[in-house]
């Protein structure tokens, strides 16, 4: 069975290669490269063909602007099957945007570093490997440095997103309130994922409204960062975002002492990891909770909700063994149970929990895995384990979904929605069968 579901992720992989390149998360619905899909797409191509890997890696990479930034996607290719397309983003407006490829103005969770680090952990040529980072790793520096010198803006070492896009997970009930903050106007757009994906699955129209209108917003500044620090109506500390930055800064400062040099970015990186961690632990930490939440910094609050994003700080070991002690607890008898399958990617217990539409309740591969290995770095073996079987489980009954309904229900045809072969899904059951 196993080398059977290796088999089938491997051609669901290689069905979504592309010329240029790169690899696109799934057919029809999305026809681009995305970042941080990119990241853990290459984790499933570093087990059987890293030429590939350090190639979906370095595509991305050239995608970078002059101040150190990299879009969420890059518009490779030219076709009008997704909306908003790169007509739409003009990442021209800004003066330092890539010269090579349109992309959008709005970026995502910086995972890059830790699947560089990764790759390196699981190659057999390690002096091909170490070369490639050899050559790149600045880069991923720079995106760093760009984060905490343009989105840090309290210096508090917590970096802001301006968009929910930037997130990863688009129609979360967490940006609900950010929302009620909003009035946009009813725009006109032809919608192409709702063609691709039954619309009950997929965020509304008036939330589509709200995330023009930031882009409108962020273009009419030329995508500059300080004007949408003032500006944009939404402006979030996510912990997943946060999180993922902290354990992409501990990777490279390994990697960068497995290459022997930069001692002064080794150093830099170590203090913006001590500043992000420690600031995470006082702001976004919810006592009551037990877990980790969103801070809205334009409005000033606390959002004080449970995601699949609140435990994702154990990824990067920013809670301490009691709080993450407490955190395994809140997973367990909130999201977990004989009815679920972990990890849901909204409080079950909330009533805008919904199972089956996108970021509001369906389980999501890729923070499984994070999950997987947050839980593993605590030592907490059978919550981490139960994190695995459930996901291997989901993909072996359903297929490479997108995203999966945590409900154990019997009799339902499926239990799988959104886009079908998708990329991370494969990629991710490679590297937890590998
Ligand atoms: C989803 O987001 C895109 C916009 O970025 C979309 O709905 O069109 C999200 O699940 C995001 O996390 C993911 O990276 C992207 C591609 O898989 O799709």
């Amino acid at each position: 069975m196993k080398t059977q579901l290796i088999q089938d992720a491997i051609d669901v992989l290689e069905g979504n290669v592309q010329k240029g390149g790169f690899t696109i998360p799934s057919k029809g619905l999305y026809p681009f490269q995305w970042k941080w899909d990119s990241g853990f797409i290459a984790l499933g191509f570093g087990h059987y063909d890293m030429d590939k890997a350090l190639r979906e890696m370095s595509t991305l990479l050239d995608s970078q602007w002059g101040n150190g930034f990299i879009p969420h996607i890059v518009f490779h290719t030219k076709t009008d099957t997704y909306f908003p397309g790169e007509d739409f983003h003009q990442s021209e407006l800004h003066p330092q945007s890539s010269k090579k490829y349109r992309s959008t103005g709005m970026t995502q969770p910086p995972v890059l570093g830790f699947v560089l680090e990764r790759l390196y952990q699981m190659s057999k040529e390690k002096a091909q490997v170490l070369e490639f980072i050899d050559a790149h790793i600045d880069k991923v520096y720079d995106n760093h440095a760009y984060f905490y010198n343009n989105r840090d803006r309290d210096r508090d070492g917590l970096i802001y997103i301006y968009h929910n896009w930037e997130s990863g997970t688009d129609n979360s009930p967490i940006w609900d309130v950010v929302w009620e903050t909003m009035d946009p106007p009813h725009y006109e757009f032809e919608r192409k994922d709702t063609t691709h994906v039954d619309a009950s699955q997929r965020p509304t129209k008036r939330e589509y409204d709200h995330y023009l209108h930031i882009i409108e917003m962020a273009k009419a500044v030329n995508y500059n960062d300080q004007a949408i620090a003032e500006q944009s109506p939404f402006l979030v500390q996510d912990p997943l975002f946060n999180a993922m930055l902290v354990r992409s800064n501990e990777a490279l400062i390994s990697l960068y002492e497995l290459i022997g040099r930069s001692l002064d970015k080794q150093e830099q990186l170590e203090q913006w990891s001590q500043k992000t961690t420690k600031a995470m632990n006082i702001k976004l930490f919810d006592e009551a909770l037990g877990a980790y939440i969103h801070y809205d910094l334009r409005n000033d609050k606390p959002i004080a909700a449970l995601t699949s994003s609140s435990f994702t700080p154990l990824f990067a070991g920013v809670p301490s063994s009691e709080r993450a002690l407490q955190m395994a607890q809140v997973l367990t008898q909130r999201f977990g149970g004989k009815d679920r399958y972990l990890c849901a990617s909204f409080d079950p217990e909330d009533e805008r929990f919904n199972p089956k539409k996108y970021w509001r309740g369906p389980i999501w591969i890729n923070v499984n895995w994070l999950l997987y290995h947050g839980l593993k770095r605590y030592g907490m073996e059978a919550l981490s384990a139960q994190v695995r079987s459930d996901s291997l489980h989901l993909i072996e009954q359903f297929g490479f979904y997108e995203y999966f309904d945590p409900r154990k229900i019997n009799g339902e045809k499926t239990n799988a929605y959104g886009g079908g072969n998708f990329s991370w899904t494969a990629a991710l059951t490679i590297d937890l069968l590998s």
